[in-house]
């Protein structure tokens, strides 16, 4: 059979195909800068800051580094081939055709397989890597992670301290967690320290991480758990031991009485309302289980399962109506009037 000479037309389709592949390669590469853009937290898994998340991100590169040389080898001989064997105007019949090359074949039969094969060692290494806890016992402290519809709960069994949203760490130090969920299946995550860890219901789970140096690292609910599962957000505090030993003090005291009459208003109200139902204020008669405990809340830098900047602000936004702020929020519309929303605000925001 006889072909037609390679019209302009086919050459300009493979042009465009071999641009688009360029295109699409060009965009994969730039989809990291674009996601620093914006004020949304956009934690990178790709920017560890702990030995865990460390051993990830190396693994990660490495992958990247072997995926895109054999993209590059692959895809330079498809074009290679495409160019240097097409059929040109002065061809009169079709190029012979070549079936079968027993060399070629076990090449490109092996290659795959000692790639995959190495892929596979360096992940279980990275998996031993994570699953092995540094031997430094005395350093190491536990927190219990427990995941609510749509917050996390932290509470620390030899310290005597319970909180929500803000989980805080000591920097430099192995903090065990020991994650489970009073509802249904969630996942901790915080990319920067670690991967993912599931929290079951009548289950415990263990993980571990580390900050090596102090900062604020954001973290997201990683398995749907219902409406606002995208608003389940994490957030780790890491101090230095000493400030970490400050917020410690802090925290096992209770809260001091509020001087501001605004403020005494708030605190009545919450103590004779539907809040203490619910909360707890160590010291206080709320002594309530189902949402977080607010014996520090203005001490926290986020509110609302770290969905919203601790601000007065949003304090008020999140009271006026909880379920506008987070769809399927179990704290319901409570219709409180602007005064009772400005007093409660002030009580709360005084909880340092
Ligand atoms: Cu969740």
């Amino acid at each position: 059979m006889n072909g037609s000479p390679r019209t302009p037309i086919r050459r300009a389709l493979l042009l465009i195909c071999a641009l688009t592949v360029m295109t699409a390669w060009a965009l994969i590469m730039a989809v990291p800068v674009f996601a620093q853009e914006g004020t949304t937290p956009k934690p990178s898994a790709l920017d560890p800051a702990g030995p865990n998340s460390v051993v990830i991100a190396d693994l990660f590169n490495i992958v990247l580094i072997i995926a895109t040389v054999v993209f590059v080898v692959v895809e330079g001989l498809i074009l290679f081939s495409a160019f240097r064997f097409r059929r040109r105007a002065k061809d009169a019949s079709e190029p012979a055709q070549v079936h079968g090359n027993t060399k070629a074949e076990i090449a490109w039969t092996i290659l795959p397989a000692m790639i995959v094969v190495t892929l596979f060692v360096l992940a279980l290494q990275g998996q031993q890597a994570l699953d092995a806890k540094p031997a430094q016992a005395a350093e190491q402290m536990t927190i219990k992670v427990i995941g609510h519809q749509f917050w996390w709960e932290y509470q620390y069994p030899d310290l005597g301290i319970t909180t929500a949203t803000d989980l805080v760490i000591p920097t430099g130090r192995v903090v065990n967690l020991e994650l489970s969920s009073v509802d249904v299946i969630h996942s901790f995550w915080i990319p920067q320290l670690n991967g993912k860890t599931d929290a079951f219901p009548n289950h415990v789970n263990y993980t571990w991480i580390q900050a090596n140096t102090p900062g604020i690292y954001h973290g997201q609910c990683a398995e749907l758990c219902g409406a606002s599962h995208a608003n389940m957000r994490a957030v780790v505090v890491a101090k230095t031991p000493a400030e970490f030993d400050q917020w410690v003090k802090e925290q096992q005291a209770p809260p001091v009485a509020p001087t501001e009459a605004l403020a005494q208003q708030g605190q009545l109200i919450f103590s004779t309302g539907a809040c203490i139902g619910c909360h707890t204020i160590n010291g206080t008669a709320a002594t309530g289980k189902t949402g977080p405990d607010l014996t520090h809340v203005g001490s926290r830098t986020t509110l609302a399962g770290g969905l919203l900047t601790n601000t007065a602000g949003n304090q008020r936004r999140w009271l006026a109506d909880p379920p506008a702020v987070k769809p399927g929020s179990i704290m319901p519309q409570l219709n409180l009037t602007r005064t009772e929303i400005e007093a409660l605000t002030a009580y709360l925001q005084s909880l340092k």
